[in-house]
C-alpha cells in the first residue's frame, strides 16, 4: 500500500469493516452479538496491525536493500500509553475506523478507553523515548528500540484516605494485540560465576568467563509506524525465561516448588518496573535487569551487523547505539567483553569500535540520582565485566600520565572507580568514556553537565559534549489530544499546516490579533475543560466550574519539583479569599496529579497534604465559587491526554538547575496554556521563543540558588518572618488546620522547610506569590490573555520531537533522515 489512504473511502470503510469481523471471528471468536468491548478494540487493533504489517515489511526490505546505517536506542523505560489511536492516525485511517465501527454499531471513542496503557516507564524519560520512537519512525531514520517487556508497568495509584497505595498494574491480563513473539530470537544471559586465563597458540592468552547461571531472553516486537504511513520501526522488548521451564528430577524428587524456583528466578528480571524516579533504586535485581536486556540487545544488533556484513570492523559506520541515561552503561563493558572475547577483536580496535558506535544522554545532575554499583556486588554478579572495567580505567589514566596529566585531583575524579564511600563504579563516567557524544537534553542542564557532573572529563574531552534539546510529538500531543484545536488550525491555516508545524504554526500569529479567532480558540479550551469537568465528576463527585482557571501542576511528586510551593499558594491564596471574600478574585480550580516512588516518604506525605487540603478547601462555603483543589489519581499519560488540552495555566516551578528540561511544559503551552515558572530546564528556551512577557517567569536563577546554596543561606526563619503570607500558610499547616485528626502530621515536614529548605521553597515564595497575581490581572483581560495563548501556540513549532530527532540523527548518529511531505493528492 502507498502512504496515502486509498482513493475511494467508502471503499475503505467496507474494506476496514469486512477485515474487523474477520478478526473478531477468527482471532478473537466472538460474534459481533457476544463482542464485549474489549473484543472490539481487539478486533480493531488487529485490522489495523495487518497494514501496518504490510508497511513494515516495505520498511524492512527497503533497509536491507540499502544496507544504510542503523540507530539503535537502549531505554530501559518506554512509556507509550495506548496505541490504537495513535496507529489509526498515523495509518491515516482514523475517519475510516471510526466510520466501519459505527456501521457496525459500535462508537470508536467507547472502545479507545478499554485499551490498558502500556506504563513501561516512570515519567518523563521513558515518554521522551516513545516520542523519539514515533519521530524516527516519521522521518524515516532506520532505528530500533531496545528495552525490557515488564509484566508489570508503573504501579497503580489509589488514593486511600488521602494517602497514595500502590497496587500492581496488569496491562497484559487481556494479551497485547500489537506485539509479536519471537520465540526464535533468544540469547542466553549469564550471571555470576568465574573467569578463567586460557592459553592460546595463536596469540595472548584469552579470558574466559563461565557465568554461574545463565538466562534467556525471548524477543517481543512492536511496530511502530511513523505519521502518515512512513516507515515502520521496530521496538523489540525482551523477557527473561529460565533456560527449563521444570527441573524434572527435583520435580520427580516430589520437591514439586524447588522444581520451579530457577523460573521464579529467571522470569523475575522482566517482572516488573522500578518505580524510582530521579532517585537510584541500588538493587541487584536492578542491575540484573540492565545487563539482562542490554546483553540481548547487543547480541541481537551484532548479530544482525555480521549477517549483513560479515565483519564487525565497519561498525561504527554502519551502527550508532544511543544509550538513554546510564541505565544502560554497562553496554560499554558488554560491548568490549563480545568484541574481545567473543569475536577475538584486539583490546585497542575493540575500544575504537565502541566509542565509535556509543552515544549517551544524560538526564539529571540529581546526585542521588547518578548510577554507582558496588564493586563488591559487580565482582560477584558480573565478574568478567569488572576486569573490563578495570583495564579501561587503567588505559585511561595511563594515556593521561602520557600527555602529561598528573593532577591527583583531576585523576580521581575522572576515575571509573569511587573510593570514598566504599568502592563503588560510576556508571556517569563509564558512559562518558565509552561514548564519542555525550548530550543534554536542555541548552542550560546541558551547560550546567559542563560545569558540574562532568566538569572533569569535559576539560580533557572538550569536543564530547552537546546540547539536544528536548521536543513532544505533535501527532499525539496536539493532533490526538486537541481535535477540536487541530480542527480549527486546519480552518486557518489550510490542510498542509501539519506537515510542517515548526514553521507553518508561525502562521497563527496575525490570527492573535482577531478577536473571531481569538474566541474560536477559547471555544475549543472552554469544550476540552468540560470533558475534563466530567471526569473530575465522575471518578472523585467535585464539581468544577468550568469558566474558573485551570491551574494545573501533573508530574512525578518530588521535592524539586516544588509541589509543596504551589501547595503552600493555594493555602495562602485560601486564607487571603476568606479574609476579603468580595474583592474581585480571578476564581481558580487547582489540579494536581502525580505519582511518587513507592519509598519515597516526604512525596508521598506531600500528596496527603493536597488530598488535606482539597478536603478542607472545597468544603469550605466562604470561598464556594472562588476555589477548587482536586488532586486526580493515578496520573498517566491517558490521564494527561485530557488534562493537557484542558489546562490554561502550566505550573513548571522546579528549583532552578534541577529540572533537566521537562517535556509536559512543551505540552501545554502548545495546546495554549500559559505557564507560571522559572528559568529552568528548557523554560528557559520557551521564554526565549515565546517571549518572557508571554509566561509567568519568576524566583531565583540557577546561578542564583547556587550562590546561595554556596553561602549556606537555607535556613528559612527570618524569609518567613518577612514575609506575612507565608508565615500564615505556613502556620496554618502546621498547626494542623488541614489535617484536625493528626494536627501533628506535617510538623516534621514546615520543621525541615524553616531548618534547610534544599530546594528553596520559602526564598521563592514572595515571588511566586506576586507572578500568580498577574496572572489573576491577565485573566481579568481576556483579550490579552487569549492573544497570549495564541501566541504560545504560534511559537511552540521548535519543541517537535522531529526537530530534537532531526539534530541528533545529523549530530551524532550520522544518519540521513527525511521531514515529512505534503501528501500527494490522487490524481
Ligand atoms: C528526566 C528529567 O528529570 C526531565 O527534566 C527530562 O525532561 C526527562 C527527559 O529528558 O528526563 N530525568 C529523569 O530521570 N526523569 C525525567 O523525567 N525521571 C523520570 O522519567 C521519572
Amino acid at each position: 500500500m502507498s502512504r496515502e489512504a486509498s482513493a475511494d473511502p467508502d471503499a475503505a470503510v467496507q474494506a476496514f469493516k469486512e477485515n474487523i469481523l474477520l478478526k473478531l471471528k477468527y482471532a478473537v471468536g466472538k460474534s459481533p452479538g457476544n463482542a464485549f468491548g474489549h473484543d472490539w478494540f481487539e478486533a480493531v487493533a488487529l485490522a489495523a496491525r495487518d497494514q501496518i504489517a504490510d508497511r513494515w515489511e516495505e520498511s524492512s526490505e527497503t533497509v536491507d536493500r540499502s544496507q544504510a546505517k542503523r540507530v539503535y536506542y537502549l531505554s530501559l523505560e518506554f512509556l507509550m500509553g495506548r496505541l490504537l489511536i495513535d496507529n489509526l492516525c498515523n495509518l491515516g485511517v482514523l475517519d475510516i475506523a471510526r466510520q466501519a465501527l459505527r456501521e457496525l454499531g459500535v462508537d470508536l471513542d467507547d472502545i479507545r478507553q478499554v485499551e490498558p496503557d502500556a506504563a513501561l516507564g516512570n515519567g518523563g524519560l521513558g515518554r521522551l523515548a516513545a516520542c523519539f520512537m514515533e519521530s524516527m519512525a516519521t522521518l524515516d531514520v532506520v532505528a530500533h528500540g531496545y528495552g525490557i517487556r515488564y509484566e508489570h508497568g508503573l504501579f497503580r495509584q489509589v488514593i486511600a484516605d488521602g494517602w497514595q497505595q500502590e497496587h500492581t498494574e496488569t496491562w497484559l491480563d487481556f494479551g497485547n494485540p500489537w506485539e509479536f513473539e519471537r520465540p526464535e530470537v533468544s540469547y542466553r544471559i549469564g550471571f555470576g560465576g568465574s573467569v578463567s586465563t586460557q592459553e592460546s597458540s595463536e596469540g595472548p592468552p584469552r579470558q574466559v568467563w563461565t557465568p554461574g547461571e545463565t538466562f534467556r531472553s525471548i524477543a517481543y516486537d512492536t511496530p511502530v509506524i511513523g505519521w502518515r504511513r512512513a516507515s515502520v520501526n521496530t521496538l523489540r522488548l525482551w523477557r527473561s525465561r529460565a533456560e527449563e521451564d521444570l527441573q524434572l528430577d527435583r520435580f520427580n524428587a516430589g520437591d514439586h516448588f524447588g522444581a520451579v524456583a530457577d523460573v521464579v528466578k529467571a522470569e523475575s528480571i522482566s517482572r516488573v518496573l522500578y518505580p524510582a524516579d530521579s532517585t537510584e533504586a541500588g538493587q541487584e535485581l536492578r542491575l540484573r535487569q540492565e545487563y539482562f536486556f542490554v546483553s540481548a540487545s547487543l547480541q541481537d544488533l551484532l548479530k544482525r551487523h555480521l549477517d549483513e556484513y560479515g565483519d564487525l570492523l565497519n561498525l561504527p559506520e554502519k551502527a550508532a547505539i544511543q544509550l538513554n541515561d546510564t541505565h544502560p552503561s554497562i553496554a560499554v563493558a558488554e560491548l568490549m567483553r563480545l568484541l574481545v572475547d567473543v569475536h577475538q577483536i584486539e583490546w585497542f580496535i575493540a575500544w575504537r569500535l565502541t566509542v565509535g558506535t556509543l552515544s549517551y544522554t544524560n538526564h539529571t545532575l540529581l546526585p542521588e540520582a547518578l548510577e554507582s554499583w558496588p564493586v563488591s556486588l559487580m565482582e560477584r554478579l558480573l565478574p568478567r565485566h569488572m576486569q573490563i572495567i578495570y583495564l579501561i580505567n587503567a588505559f585511561h589514566i595511563d594515556s593521561l600520565r602520557a600527555q602529561d596529566i598528573h593532577d591527583f585531583a583531576l585523576l580521581r575524579s575522572v576515575s571509573l572507580i569511587e573510593e570514598d564511600h566504599g568502592r563503588r563504579v560510576r556508571m556517569g563516567n563509564l558512559a562518558f568514556l565509552g561514548s564519542n557524544s555525550i548530550n543534554g537534553v536542555s541548552a542550560l542542564h546541558t551547560e550546567l553537565m559542563r560545569h558540574t557532573v562532568f566538569r572533569d572529563l569535559h576539560r580533557l574531552y572538550p569536543e564530547r559534549i552537546n546540547s539536544k534539546t528536548n521536543g513532544i510529538t505533535f501527532r499525539r500531543w496536539l493532533y490526538q489530544v486537541n481535535p477540536a484545536l487541530t480542527g480549527l488550525l486546519t480552518q486557518s491555516l489550510g490542510e498542509d499546516w501539519q506537515v510542517a508545524p515548526e514553521t507553518t504554526l508561525q502562521g497563527l500569529e496575525p490570527l492573535a490579533e482577531q478577536a473571531g479567532f481569538r474566541k474560536q480558540f477559547a471555544e475549543c479550551r472552554q469544550r476540552n475543560k468540560v470533558a475534563l469537568v466530567r471526569l473530575v465528576q465522575e471518578r472523585l463527585s467535585i464539581s468544577l466550574d468550568s469558566q474558573a482557571i485551570f491551574d494545573v501542576q501533573v508530574k512525578r511528586i518530588h521535592e524539586y519539583k516544588r509541589q509543596l510551593l504551589n501547595l503552600l499558594h493555594t493555602v495562602a491564596l485560601y486564607q487571603a479569599m476568606r479574609n476579603d471574600p468580595a474583592t474581585n478574585w480571578a476564581p481558580r480550580v487547582k489540579i494536581f496529579a502525580g505519582k511518587a516512588a513507592a519509598s519515597y516518604h516526604q512525596a508521598k506525605l506531600i500528596i496527603k497534604l493536597a488530598n488535606d487540603i482539597s478536603r478542607t478547601i472545597n468544603s469550605d462555603p466562604t470561598v464556594r465559587g472562588l476555589l477548587k483543589v482536586v488532586f486526580l489519581p493515578n496520573y498517566n499519560v491517558s490521564l494527561a491526554e485530557t488534562i493537557i488540552p484542558a489546562a490554561d495555566l502550566s505550573e513548571q516551578i522546579s528549583t532552578a538547575g534541577l529540572e533537566a528540561s521537562g517535556t509536559s511544559n512543551m505540552k501545554f503551552a502548545l495546546n495554549g496554556a500559559l505557564t507560571i515558572g522559572t528559568l529552568d530546564g528548557a523554560n528557559v528556551e520557551m521564554s526565549q521563543l515565546i517571549g518572557s512577557d508571554n509566561m509567568f517567569i519568576f524566583g531565583m536563577t540557577a546561578d542564583e540558588v547556587e550562590s546561595r546554596r554556596r553561602a549556606g543561606e537555607l535556613e528559612m526563619t527570618s524569609v518567613v518572618e518577612g514575609s506575612e503570607r507565608l508565615a500564615g500558610a505556613i502556620e496554618a499547616i502546621r498547626a494542623g488546620v488541614f489535617s484536625p485528626d493528626d494536627p501533628q502530621r506535617y510538623a516534621n515536614l514546615i520543621d525541615g522547610l524553616l531548618g534547610y529548605d534544599r530546594y528553596m521553597v520559602c526564598a521563592d515564595f514572595d515571588a511566586y506569590w506576586k507572578a500568580q497575581r498577574r496572572v489573576d490581572a491577565l485573566w481579568h483581560k481576556p483579550t490579552q490573555w487569549w492573544r497570549t495563548a495564541v501566541l504560545n501556540t504560534a511559537r511552540m513549532g521548535w519543541f517537535s520531537s522531529d526537530r530534537t530527532i532531526s539534530e541528533y540523527a545529523s549530530d551524532i548518529w550520522h544518519v540521513p533522515f527525511t521531514l515529512p511531505r505534503p501528501a500527494q493528492k490522487p490524481a
